[in-house]
């Protein structure tokens, strides 16, 4: 039998830092909502959550980045919203975005989760925060929270 190292889920005694987006507010504030209550209902604690906004997506890996190297939390959550527009702005910022979070991750040994909906329609973006395709902040909480658990683990000796 191999030896398996996998995370729980378990949050108790974790900070969690969530970075949202204000840009299309009113779809990422579901996902803030989704990822609030799977940290909660997971034994994080309110006050080890510190929830910091930022204008729009292309300031999610910034302030992540920020916050990482801050030691402060074992995990960072990633929150924004970008739908398509009439112009290749979409392509530019989601691209940034998503290379600036995983670099960032890779490069502070940080978990850092994304939760970031590229969508070409309001619906589509709809559906995936809270609606018929689930809570993509819920989601993310959750990857969140295995991976700092298993960072836990693989930096035991
Ligand atoms: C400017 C802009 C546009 C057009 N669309 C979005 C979007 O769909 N989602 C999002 O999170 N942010 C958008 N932004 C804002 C940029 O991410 C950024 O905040 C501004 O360009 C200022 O740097």
């Amino acid at each position: 039998m191999p030896r398996v190292i996998e995370g729980n889920l378990l949050g108790t005694g974790k900070r969690f830092a969530i970075i949202a987006g204000r840009f299309n507010h009113f779809i990422t504030d579901r996902l803030v909502e989704g990822a609030l209550d799977t940290l909660v209902r997971h034994g994080v604690q309110d006050q080890d959550i510190t929830l910091i906004r930022v204008p729009g997506s292309f300031e999610v890996p910034m302030a992540a980045d920020r916050a990482a190297r801050s030691g402060r939390y074992q995990a960072i959550i990633c929150l924004s919203t970008l739908i398509r527009g009439d112009t290749p702005h979409f392509e530019y910022i989601a691209a940034e975005t998503t290379k600036g979070i995983a670099n960032s991750s890779l490069s502070t040994g940080v978990p850092i989760a994304f939760g970031v909906l590229t969508t070409d329609t309001i619906e589509q973006a709809i559906e995936r925060a809270g609606t018929k395709a689930g809570n993509k902040g819920a989601q993310a909480a959750s990857a969140a929270l295995e991976m700092a658990n298993l960072y836990e683990q693989l930096n035991q000796p």
